[in-house]
């Protein structure tokens, strides 16, 4: 029996802030800062679809390090792949916040033309592509985009982001195996929350780690902290720039947890301990950066105030909007229009 298992060369290990990449305090700054504008535009959304303005939203309340530490990880022209709450990477790579907010809305100035889900933002400017309610079926479309990169020679990667229920999916599976067999330059970050709406991590896997799915399939994982940017960073960094150099892919599995609701249609009071939430409150991602930097309790009072006040005011202006154009339905489809496409929209 012992003939037929074979030693695994690799271990997962967890990523240390301490490693070969030492992060410029500029990038600290920046990731900060838009750490702090996450918190405050989510707080603001949430509050308008509790009040019936827009429909649906997700928050991403306590997770904020691994989308924004990721986003400036990798290089802007590197595509992203998003899971559930990764959509602020947009704003980090300059689409412009009206635009974003616009898509919850599906007003005159959303991008998608008010054709998605709230809150499914995306953007091919910035390299994003659309996600997809269904769990897990981004990850074979980033290994094949990714794929299609290598053969392209073009040193670019995809960032694949996953939840800790995807890795229960099939998709995770040939995702995982193809990547590696083929030496796809993917990079999989994991945001382990500890939840997949109600059923919790330890429901989902009897494995100890979901890093450690990454030996079987013969890549390297890592566990990282997902609450410390800085680590983040630089488990982003590191597999990005494997994966750039050719060495094939890598599965991080960054440990976070929901403070918020799974989305706003979720009330988690009714499947989980509110101590547990209140033990995760104390170890905040941004509090954690803030104190790393050095940043006084007033100056980040400030900066909240500042990212309150700049969500209020784009929401006001966004929601003036009038509803997208009867026309664009006919736009996007067809590149040259059937006729009774033309006769519908009245020639
Ligand atoms: C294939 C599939 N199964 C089930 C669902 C319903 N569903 C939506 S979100 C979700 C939980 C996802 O959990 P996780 O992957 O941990 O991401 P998180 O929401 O915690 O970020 C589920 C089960 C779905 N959308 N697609
Ligand atoms: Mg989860």
């Amino acid at each position: 029996m012992a003939s037929t298992m074979r030693r695994t060369k690799k271990r997962p290990g967890l990523a240390k802030a301490a490693s070969q990449f030492r992060v410029p305090r500029k990038t600290l700054e920046s990731i900060y800062g838009w750490m702090v504008r996450l918190r405050a535009l989510d707080e603001r959304m949430l509050t308008l679809q509790r009040q019936g303005r827009v429909g649906f939203y997700g928050s991403v309340t306590g997770q904020e390090a691994v989308p924004i530490a990721a986003a400036h990880a990798v290089e802007a022209t590197d595509w992203v792949f998003p899971a559930l709450r990764e959509s602020s990477i947009m704003l980090v790579r300059g689409y412009p916040l009206a635009r974003y907010v616009a898509q919850v809305f599906g007003n005159a100035g959303d991008g998608q033309k008010g054709r998605q889900m709230p809150s499914h933002m995306a953007a091919r400017e910035v390299n994003v592509v659309s996600w997809s309610s269904c769990i897990g079926t981004q990850l074979p479309q980033a290994v094949g985009a990714a794929y299609a990169m290598k053969l392209r020679r073009e040193r670019k990667i995809a960032l694949a982001f996953l939840g800790d229920g995807a890795t229960s999916t099939a998709d995770f599976h040939y995702a995982m195996n193809f990547a590696a067999v083929f030496g796809a330059p993917v990079v999989f970050v994991c945001q382990n929350n500890h939840w997949s709406i109600s059923v919790p991590t330890k429901a989902q896997t009897a494995s100890e780690t979901l890093a450690q799915k990454a030996v079987a399939y013969g890549m390297p994982g890592a566990q990282v902290d997902g609450n410390d940017a800085e680590a983040v960073f630089v488990a982003v960094r590191e597999a990005a720039e494997r994966a750039r150099a050719g060495a094939g892919p890598t599965l991080l599995e960054a440990v976070t947890y929901r403070i918020g609701a799974h989305s706003s249609s979720d009330d988690p009071t009714r499947y989980r301990d509110e101590r547990e939430v209140a033990m995760w409150r104390g170890c905040d991602p941004i509090e954690r950066l803030r104190g790393r930097l050095g940043v006084s309790q007033r100056d980040a009072e400030k900066a909240g105030r500042r990212a309150a006040d700049e969500a209020a005011k784009v929401v006001s202006d966004v929601e003036a909007l009038p509803m997208p154009d009867a026309v664009t339905l006919f736009e996007d489809v067809y590149a040259e229009r059937p006729w009774n496409l033309v006769e519908q929209q009245g020639g």
